[in-house]
């Protein structure tokens, strides 16, 4: 069957470019005729812009007012807004079309109930719209959530009709259209159909019932429970209508370590009250739970999953979940990881476990998004990275149809890079979903600027060879390998109370990234950053090319400066900010909660051996992906010691040597971050001072941390080299001594503080 999105995005695709750069033209004249914005290009730390602060709280649905000759040509496509019906989403998709059209042009579109001229907006389902029922759309390609958007003729008036088959999908195609404006795309002739590949697109909120957030660096959660169910901050509608915009549409509202308090009749009753906020954009509310709820709340003696008084406890608490909120999506839960409990504790497996939350949710349409995340500390620290597959893969076929198994994009943990997870592609009796982080847990949390698009597009564009080429994980995402019905992907979120949302700008990019990715897994990364920065900056080429080309090399930067050549798990124990490169196996901790674990470094090399001679983890993955990387010729360089233990002295294939390119890696990194401050420097004349300021301070404190990253890290592993560094690279300036005493106490979003941070090693930077 032909696929709808494809084919919107070749159309989509078709039209952007001569459009962006007519308009960018347009407004860099515009630009150039303003002086103080000239003059404001020279003066990048104190920029004297005209631009009125923003402080980033709306987010991409900014509706900035339309310049130049777009808006004669958006206001003759905007004249009149037609629509009925009056459900709250519908309502929602109207709001959203008057509130973004007059921020855009100016004025509000007439309302009207019928077309009475050219330009009209037409928007409805069939069965609320008599206009669009009249219309002879073809509306299968839109699916239950997607729409058309297309150009036709009624009562003799041109006009653009938003259709859909649901009420959710006008909405979709509300905030679509509007994206059109805000990217600059031409208006007049539009033939869109496009619907989402992935049915649950979720964010997974790591948030606590105390308000802190695990892992979060946006401040504190959005949830503000002790003001619950009574008083709804209009902050939740604002959420969820930057959800929907993106299409995402379900939430789960606790952290995965969960609260056995979250099931209790208070709770549920905030929780009912979000979910009522959330519905009319289409996003349904998840809980993720203790596995031993029957014990602490159920006051039963154990949460065996074959024990009948646990099932009947888990049936009726599920559906008193029913009774208050009728369109629940399901429980998420981390089980016999991490110290949580589950059915390990019972001597039964992860799927007998997850079985029984799936037949106390089957009866209301419930899903369970088991995770894949366990590795029992112990048992089998020979090499963590083969934890997961080893538990599940034997379960495959195992599970209720009402179950998702929930993966990592790799097999460790969030990785700046890791090869994908093993499990994708191997369980295909079992439906996988795929869970990436949106939060910079690895990725230097709060203020980095890693853009998140590329490495998102990385796991999804990797190819399992499952069954035979082209058997990516996106396709094993979207169903598409083993003809799949209930499809998934979660992504760990990153909002928070701050008033940016996201806890700096560029970070909320990665909210971005992950909900046009679910949508359409096949999207590129660069066309996502570019669609971003035009609504959330402007289209400016002047402005939108740098800023594209900073955020599509930011990633790989900081795997320059932190983690290179397949290197993973070097961060600082506990806090997992900045470098500790050193950090080995304490007594009471599993070894693989330390970085010497991972890297292996020593008189005879540098890397973990997962090959046949080492843990032969490789052999998890298909034959052909097994042989290519395991073969030293054909691996790539990016993971190279991921599955290699190698020589200093080991010939790179750029003739370079491994301790030499390992170095390099490091100072390009640095480098790459100290040309992104002055990139950003320059553009100042392009943003307003508050949102070019935070960004300015946060690239010059991302260049202090790349430049601590990657000093700690060659002063620690030139300690075991004991190699000179390549010319041309600067000695670290201090002792190794020195980087390993300095530490951070406190992280905000770690659970506790550094646990190698004593109070006399706290020093300051220099
Ligand atoms: O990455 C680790 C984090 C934990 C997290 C865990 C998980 C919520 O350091 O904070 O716990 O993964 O994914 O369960």
């Amino acid at each position: 069957m032909p696929n709808p999105i494809s084919r919107t995005r070749v159309l989509e695709q078709s039209r952007r470019a001569p459009a962006a750069w007519a308009l960018a033209w347009a407004l860099a004249i515009a630009c150039l005729l303003i002086a103080p914005l000239a003059h404001a290009a020279t003066l990048p730390d104190a920029p004297a812009t005209a631009l009125p602060a923003e402080e980033g709280y709306r987010l991409w649905l900014r509706y900035v007012p339309v310049a130049g000759e777009w808006l004669a040509r958006y206001r003759a496509g905007a004249t009149e807004l037609v629509g009925a019906g009056t459900s709250p989403t519908l309502r929602a998709a109207h709001a959203e079309l008057v509130r973004g059209l007059t921020g855009l042009l100016g004025t509000a579109p007439q309302p009207s109930r019928q077309v009475t001229r050219d330009g009209a907006i037409v928007f409805g389902t069939p069965g609320t719209s008599p206009l669009v029922r009249r219309l002879p759309l073809d509306l299968r390609p839109a699916g239950a959530e997607g729409y058309l958007i297309r150009t036709v003729t009624i009562e003799g008036h041109s006009a653009t009709v938003i259709a859909a088959n649901t009420d959710i999908g006008v909405l979709y195609g509300a905030f679509g259209f509007l994206r059109l404006l805000q990217t600059r795309q031409p208006i007049g002739h539009l033939d869109i159909a496009t619907s989402p590949k992935i049915s649950r697109r979720v964010l997974d909120h790591w948030d606590n019932l105390n308000g802190t957030v695990e892992r979060g660096y946006a401040g504190d959660s959005l949830w503000k429970w002790e003001s619950l169910p009574q008083y709804l901050s209009p902050r939740y509608t604002d959420y969820a209508r930057a959800c929907a915009s993106i299409g995402i549409n379900g939430a789960v509202l606790d952290n995965v370590n969960a609260s056995p308090f979250i099931l209790t009749p208070l709770y549920l009753r905030k929780i009912a009250a979000l979910a009522g906020v959330l519905r009319p954009y289409g996003i349904r509310v998840y809980l993720s739970v203790p596995f031993s709820e029957p014990v602490s709340l159920g006051k039963l003696k154990s949460a065996d999953p074959l024990d009948p008084r646990v099932q009947a406890w888990w049936s009726a608490k599920v559906a008193e979940i029913y009774r208050d909120i009728p369109d629940f999506g399901g429980l998420l839960m981390k089980a016999n990881s991490e110290g949580q409990p589950g059915p390990g504790d019972y001597g039964r497996t992860q799927a007998q476990g997850a079985n029984l939350l799936a037949r106390a949710l089957a009866p209301h349409g419930g899903i369970v998004m088991w995770r894949a995340f366990v590795y029992t500390t112990g048992g089998h620290s020979e090499d963590r990275a083969r934890q997961a597959y080893d538990t599940f893969k034997p379960l495959d076929g195992k599970f209720a149809d009402n179950v998702l198994v929930q993966v990592k994009n790799g097999p460790i943990d969030f990785q700046p890079r890791e090869p994908f997870h093993p499990l994708f592609g191997a369980m295909p009796h079992t439906h996988l979903m795929l869970e990436l982080q949106i939060t910079k847990e690895y990725l230097g949390q709060r203020t980095s600027m890693v853009y998140l698009g590329p490495l998102f597009e990385e796991a999804l564009r990797a190819d399992t060879w499952a069954r035979g080429a082209g058997s990516t994980v996106a396709r094993v995402t979207d169903g598409s390998l083993y003809g799949e019905r209930l499809t998934a992907i979660a992504g760990v979120a990153n909002t928070g109370s701050e008033r940016n949302w996201t806890g700096s700008i560029f970070n909320q990019a990665n909210w971005y990234a992950f909900g046009r990715l679910a949508w359409n897994p096949d999207l590129a990364a660069r066309e996502i950053a570019t669609e971003w920065v035009a609504m959330t900056f402007t289209s400016d080429p002047r402005f939108l090319a740098p800023v594209v080309k900073l955020m599509m090399g930011s990633r790989e930067a900081a795997v320059d400066y932190m983690t290179p050549l397949g290197l993973a798990g070097q961060m600082a124990a506990g806090t997992h900010f900045g470098p500790g490169p050193w950090v080995a196996p304490a007594r009471g901790t599993p070894p693989d909660w330390s970085s010497t674990y991972y890297s292996r470094p020593g008189a005879s090399g540098i890397g973990f051996d997962r090959t046949a001679t080492g843990s032969d983890a490789i052999a998890q993955y298909s034959p052909h992906v097994a042989a290519q990387w395991g073969n030293l010729a054909t691996c790539p360089d990016d993971l190279l010691l991921w599955f290699h233990h190698l020589p200093w002295d080991y010939r790179m294939r750029s003739g370079r040597t491994l301790w030499d390119s390992l170095v390099r890696h490091y100072d390009r990194g640095v480098e790459w971050v100290k040309q992104a401050r002055a990139t950003w420097g320059t553009l100042a004349p392009y943003v307003d001072a508050q949102r070019y300021r935070l960004t300015a301070d946060y690239l010059a404190i991302e260049e202090q941390d790349a430049q601590w990253w990657r000093d700690a890290s060659i002063a620690y592993f030139q300690s075991i080299s004991h190699l000179p560094l390549p010319a041309g690279s600067a000695p670290p300036p201090d002792t190794l001594a020195h980087y390993e005493a300095f530490c951070i106490p406190y992280v905000e979003g770690s659970p506790g503080p550094n646990p190698a941070c004593p109070p006399a090693d706290v020093t300051v930077p220099r």
